[in-house]
Parts: structure tokens; C-alpha cells; sequence
């Protein structure tokens, strides 16, 4: 199916939209940027609401279709256009090993470290800056000690988590990593997450997905 008109409401710092623009890069679709300033609260205004009562980026419009959650997203895009790749391996098997990693990344990680979260440690319950940033880098360690193990010389590993080619779970590794740098994480501790990031940023769809490259980026 060609892809016509499709719209994504996305910030340039948000994790779970930088996952969305890769797969999209990777699919080979073009898409508009809508852009919802998380930082001005612009996905609590009214506009944003009607797309999505969750107030959370990314969304995406497919026509008619309006499309939530990242990982939703995700495989919409994958089990709905033939594109360049597919972001998911052909066997269930491989297929659990892959969604088991990405999930560590979006299950596991993400949620306790978003910015409605951090921003609910400061305001509401008080927690002051050092205390916060030691709780977001103990999630983003505890799941990458756990990820590491699972990619460190696994037989299905290969350039990637899983092979030679690009799946879901680097979709989600990726940009947790941007975000474990921004908070200080220590990464020479997770060489083989570190070793797969960088074969990843070798090509172009995960290169111009990366937030610096995003046109409201500031
Ligand atoms: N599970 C959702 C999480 C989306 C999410 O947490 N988005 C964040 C940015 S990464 C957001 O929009 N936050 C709005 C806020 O903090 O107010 C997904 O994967 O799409």
C-alpha cells in the first residue's frame, strides 16, 4: 500500500516519538511533522487533546486513522506498508525475541523516567534534582544491565539485536540511549548495547531521526 497524507504529532526530545521517526525513515514514508512543544505544555491545550485525551506524544495520522502509543505506531506502519524493511523478523520465535527487548526499553525503562513522571517527583512529592536524576539512571541501568546480557553474545545477535538488520528492538534502544547520555549514565558499562547503537546511527533513517535533526529542535 502507498503511503498518502500520513501526520505526526511529535517533539523532537521525546523518546517514544524518536522511535516513531525511525521506523518511519526505515519504512522508506514520507510524512508530515506536526510539532507539540512539550516544554510550553502544549500537549495539555485543547487542540492536542482531541487527538490525544492521553496528552502524550507521538500520534499518528493515516488518513482517516489517527494512531496512538509508539510501539503501536510502530507495527501499524510495519504490518501495513511493504516499505524498504520490515521492522519485525518473519518467525514468532525471533519475533518474541525482539518485542522481549523492545518491551525492557518501553515497558520497563521509559515509563518511570518520562517527563510527566519527573515532573510529578519534583512538584508533588517534593524530590529534589540529585535524588531525581539518581532514580532516573537506576531504572535506565537496572534495564540496561538486563538488555546487555540478553544481546551480549547471543547467537541470534548479530549487527544488530537481533541479525544483520534493524528491528523493533533497536528502534527503542536507540533513543533510550540518547536519553541515558543526557542523564549521565555511565555507558562503557554496556559495551554491546554501546556497539549495536553505533550500527545503528550508521544509517541514514536513524541519523535523521535523531532529536538534534528534528526541525523544532532548541
Ligand atoms: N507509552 C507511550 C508513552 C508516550 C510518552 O510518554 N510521551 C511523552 C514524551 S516521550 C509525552 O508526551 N509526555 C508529555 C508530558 O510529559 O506531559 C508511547 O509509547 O507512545
Amino acid at each position: 500500500m502507498a503511503a498518502v497524507g500520513l501526520k505526526l504529532y511529535s517533539y523532537w526530545r521525546s523518546s517514544a516519538c524518536y522511535r516513531v521517526r525511525i521506523a518511519l525513515n526505515l519504512k522508506g514514508l514520507p510524512y508530515e511533522q506536526v510539532n507539540v512543544h512539550l516544554a510550553n505544555s502544549e500537549q495539555r491545550g485543547d487542540e492536542f487533546g482531541a487527538v490525544n485525551p492521553q496528552q502524550l506524544v507521538p500520534v499518528l495520522i493515516d488518513g482517516e486513522r489517527v494512531i496512538r502509543q509508539s510501539q503501536t505506531i510502530v507495527e501499524y506502519l510495519d504490518e501495513s506498508y511493504d516499505g524498504e524493511m520490515k521492522l519485525l523478523p518473519a518467525t514468532a520465535r525471533d519475533r518474541a525475541r525482539v518485542r522481549a527487548l523492545a518491551m525492557i526499553v518501553a515497558c520497563d525503562i521509559h515509563p518511570l523516567n518520562n517527563r510527566r513522571i519527573m515532573q510529578f517527583l519534583e512538584h508533588d512529592l517534593g524530590v529534589a534534582e540529585e535524588a531525581r536524576t539518581r532514580w532516573t539512571r537506576h531504572w535506565i541501568e537496572e534495564g540496561f544491565q538486563s538488555f546487555e546480557e540478553l544481546v551480549a553474545g547471543h547467537p541470534s545477535t548479530g549487527r544488530f539485536c537481533e541479525g544483520d538488520a534493524p528491528t523493533v528492538a533497536d528502534i527503542c534502544l536507540v533513543p533510550q540511549v540518547y536519553n541515558a547520555r543526557r542523564f549521565g549514565v555511565d555507558m562503557s558499562a554496556f559495551p554491546e548495547i554501546e556497539r549495536i547503537e553505533a550500527a545503528c546511527l550508521e544509517l541514514n533513517a536513524f541519523e535523521a531521526a535523531k532529536p538534534e535533526n528534528q526541525p523544532d529542535a532548541g
